[in-house]
């Protein structure tokens, strides 16, 4: 597989998931308990089983998949024959959530506009590995990493601040503090084009500089060093998740966004917040919702007779996995509909392959940059795509027909895209973000001005370790590649292939070890995927945007003999 060398994002360059994709195993078969069966043999079971429990309560399951809109025409299906989706996010919805309260909407910022920027701030997010497409356009920029975790980004930082984990709230707070002591807020953008400056102001006071300090961790010498990086420059902040996996998520976005404001870093050329929203802002949605919706992260699988799971492995990215198994081993009749075995494929009782997006007509947003691309198909695979699917299934089960393939695609380009350099772009990003304001009722950016955490008292003590968890270069979430150790701070007396039992308050869990000298001596960290880390964390979810919070726990190790 080669990659488009015009392409101004990817240059030329796959990813090292990319590289590998053909020789990834697909499953190519159908499976009925365990044993192998034609397709046309599994969609006829699958049929059947619909006929069955139509008038029971029954549950459509699906993760991100490839973010391709041609995917969801299976939604479509199953929000018309009366079963109940799942909404919120296993991902980046509690930040989405407090951006959206602050700004209306949540645009990211697109590439064109990274390049003009002077100061970079990458802010619990790890390009490195999660979006390596970022990195050639942060090499001549001032870097500042924020990260609880050395990344090797932050080895190459101009600054680097080994933030506590769950401080980056108090962190923002009190750098929008030492911007007003310092009398450096932006006058003009807070009158003209912000609410509730007075609040924010009086939250931030409500703590002490060294309170503050205390909370994230970071010393106040070094805010006046980032501050001077940052005053008069075009800066750009670039959040992950990493800063909201936690009940508190929205009002972390919430603060950054605040603090970005109070030095007017929005609707400015080569400034802003961007966090990871992917490019389908403005368009269209082709397909039908869900009467009923239930909080993807603690779905409880018990409560249906069907469940059906797409573009999803919630046996183990899923919090709280002990729950996940037992609620989902009451559930009737489970489909597996995906790319790859895994340990959801293996405890279903119908398993229907999926082909890859090399072998059927898509059309997708991206994530992280204002790109839109198609996708046709290019080969044959084994399986079956989502709307052959789907159109089967209306058919016959529903006496009707989805419309042709290239009218969704075509519908869907026309509601937002357009040409430009030869590749296909939102229309929203065609000019800066909130350069005519944000898409709040009036137009105007609310500063955060309110914040409770009932958790922060669990999180200051000095009793148990942080437990992170972060994406690999190498996999894609639980796809592709798996890494199951413990990384360990090099402080803890263990080695590399030592044994420990890791407990929290939800569960516990045996890892091998590996000691990573970039960790903080209070932190802990597995990558995403790992088969035991969601033993480990909560099901419940983000006070808005019904996120996972799977860090939303302090854990205890123990060496095993
Ligand atoms: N290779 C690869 N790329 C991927 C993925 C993959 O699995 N593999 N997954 C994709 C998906 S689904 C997503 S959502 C994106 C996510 O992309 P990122 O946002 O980059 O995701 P993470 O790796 O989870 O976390 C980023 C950083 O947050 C830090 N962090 C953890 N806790 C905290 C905290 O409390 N405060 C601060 N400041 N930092 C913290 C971690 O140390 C880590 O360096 O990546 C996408 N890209
Ligand atoms: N411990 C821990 N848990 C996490 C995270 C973490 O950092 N740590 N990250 C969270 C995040 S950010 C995310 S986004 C989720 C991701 O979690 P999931 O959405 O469960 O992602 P994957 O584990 O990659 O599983 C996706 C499955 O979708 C199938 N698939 C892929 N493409 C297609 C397609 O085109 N069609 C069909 N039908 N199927 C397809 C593949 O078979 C694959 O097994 O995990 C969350 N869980
Ligand atoms: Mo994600």
């Amino acid at each position: 597989m080669d990659a488009d060398k015009n392409h101004p994002v990817t240059q030329g360059f796959l990813c090292s998931k990319m590289n590998r994709f053909l020789d990834e195993r697909r499953l190519d078969i159908a499976y009925y308990r365990g044993k192998a069966i034609s397709l046309e043999k599994a969609l006829e079971i699958l049929k059947e089983k619909l006929k069955l429990y139509e008038n029971e309560n029954n549950l459509f399951f699906n993760g991100s998949g490839n973010l391709g809109k041609m995917q969801n025409s299976t939604k479509h299906f199953f929000a018309n024959f009366g079963f109940v989706g799942v909404e919120g996010s296993l991902c980046d919805g509690a930040g989405d959530a407090g951006i959206k309260e602050g700004r209306g909407a949540d645009l990211l910022l697109p590439i064109s506009e990274i390049k003009k920027s002077e100061v970079v701030i990458i802010w619990g997010r790890n390009p490195e590995n999660s979006n390596t497409h970022m990195l050639p356009f942060l090499k001549d920029k001032k870097l500042i990493v924020i990260d609880p975790r050395k990344t090797k980004l932050a080895e190459n930082a101009d600054m680097f601040l080994q933030v506590k984990p769950r401080g980056d709230i108090y962190l923002a707070l009190l750098m929008a503090r030492v911007v007003y002591m310092l009398q450096e807020e932006d006058n003009e953008f807070i009158e003209s084009k912000s609410e509730n400056f007075e609040d924010f102001v009086e939250l931030f006071e409500t703590y002490t500089i060294n309170e503050l300090c205390k909370r994230c961790g970071i010393e106040l010498e070094v805010i006046y060093d980032i501050l001077d990086m940052l005053i008069g420059k075009k800066v750009s902040i670039l959040v992950g998740i990493g800063v909201q996996k936690y009940l508190i998520g929205h009002y972390v976005l919430r603060a950054i966004d605040s603090f970005a404001a109070i030095l007017g870093l929005f609707g400015k050329e080569g400034c802003g917040v961007s966090y990871l929203s992917d490019s389908s802002f403005g368009f269209c949605s082709l397909w039908d919702d869900f009467k009923d919706k239930k909080s993807v992260a603690s779905a409880d699988f018990s409560k249906y007779s069907m469940v059906f799971i797409q573009n999803a492995n919630p046996l183990v990215s899923l919090p709280n996995t002990k729950r996940v198994k037992e609620s989902i081993s009451k559930s009737q009749f489970v489909v597996y509909f995906g790319l790859y075995k895994n340990e959801t494929s293996e405890i279903a009782d119908l398993v229907i392959p999926a082909v890859t997006f090399l072998a059927k007509n898509d059309i997708k947003s991206t994530y992280g940059n204002e790109y839109i691309s198609l996708m046709p198909k290019l080969r044959e695979e084994e399986g079956i795509s989502e709307y052959e699917l789907s159109n089967y299934l209306f058919k016959s089960l529903l006496n009707r027909a989805l419309k042709e393939e290239k009218e969704y695609i075509r519908e869907f380009l026309k509601s937002n895209s357009i040409e430009k350099d030869g590749y296909l772009i939102s229309k929203t990003y065609l000019k800066t973000p909130y350069l005519e304001g944000f898409y709040t009722d009036n137009g105007k950016f609310y500063f955060l001005d309110e914040f409770e955490d009932d958790f922060e008292d669990d999180y200051l003590d000095d009793e148990g370790f942080y437990l992170l968890s972060i994406k690999h270069k190498k996999a894609l979430n639980s796809s592709f590649f798996r890494d199951d150790f413990l990384y360990v701070p090099d402080n803890l007396s263990l080695s590399n292939g030592d044994r420990v039992e890791v407990s929290s308050p939800y569960g516990r869990a045996d890892f091998e070890v590996r000691v990573d000298k970039n960790l903080r001596s209070d932190t802990l960290m597995c990558y995403a995927g790992n088969r035991k880390f969601n033993y480990l964390s909560p099901s419940m979810v983000s006070l808005d945007g019904e996120c996972a919070v799977f860090q939303e726990m302090k854990v205890d190790i123990k060496r095993l003999l």
